[in-house]
């Protein structure tokens, strides 16, 4: 099993010192559908190795157990949270994940307060298809994602039916789900026969409770006459990349 950072043998051309835009100026935004948006910008965070390496090396994993067809099953994936109102030891993370968290929370006009590691060790690991449930204490959550590690597909669904959209993800890419994407669509991260390494994921989040324990199937989408001013307020309702930079 993949169990230490010496074990990553990760490009050396990624190795250097962390650094980001934080003016997120080359992100793209792409639109799924009228109100559901991402936005991307492959190799956002450089010197992802070192963080890789780093954060398999210092961080607690802890495996999940999930009941799963009348049994209890190990997680496909090791996982750690860590969130400002309690949770997780904030020495484990690396102050670049802090910088990014505040730079997002400035860009997006959000307060990120929390960050939650997802590891995928092999081809085997993986996140079955789901919608986040911090949706229902919001109406448009954003979640970002910084992939470290060997890039893998990340793909997402129209909740109803309809073709997937896929993304390689891994190397420093950021990735972030908006506007309705927790209500409208689902994502995973499939199994995959040959995964060329491991790949970690950091996930940001704005006022949830801790992650679930499992994922859980998308109810209805929900609407109500407050979520046009949410969208615009968070800077999701529009195509300009310069609100709340
Ligand atoms: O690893 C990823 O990119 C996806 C993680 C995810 O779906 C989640 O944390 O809910």
């Amino acid at each position: 099993m993949f169990a230490s950072a010496s074990e990553w043998q990760g490009s050396l051309l990624a190795l250097g010192d962390p650094e980001f835009d934080p003016s997120f100026a080359t992100v793209e935004r792409i639109w799924l559908d009228d109100e559901c948006w991402l936005d991307h910008r492959p190799g956002w965070l450089q010197g992802s190795d070192l963080v890789m390496a780093e954060l398999v090396a210092r961080v607690p994993w802890t495996q999940r157990r999930v009941p799963m067809y009348e049994r209890v099953l190990d997680e496909p994936r090791l996982v750690w949270w860590w969130s400002e109102t309690g949770g997780g030891d904030e020495a484990v993370l690396l102050p670049v994940l802090q910088e990014v968290r505040h730079a997002l929370s400035r860009y997006y006009g959000r307060h990120f307060d929390s960050i939650g590691l997802n590891l995928y060790r092999d081809g085997h690991d993986s996140v079955a298809w789901h919608a986040d449930r911090v949706r229902f204490q919001q109406e448009t959550p954003i979640i970002a994602i910084v992939s470290v590690g060997a890039p893998r597909p990340f793909l997402m669904r129209p909740l109803g039916g309809g073709p997937s959209r896929s993304w390689l993800l891994g190397q420093g890419d950021l990735f972030v789900m908006g506007g309705w994407c927790q209500h409208t669509w689902q994502h995973t991260v499939p199994k995959i026969a040959h995964a060329a390494g491991p790949r970690l994921s950091i996930t940001f989040r704005h006022g949830g409770d801790p992650p679930e324990l499992t994922d859980q199937p998308v109810g209805q989408p929900r609407r109500s006459s407050s979520s046009s001013a949410m969208l615009d307020a968070s800077g999701a309702g529009n195509n300009s990349r310069n609100v709340n930079a």
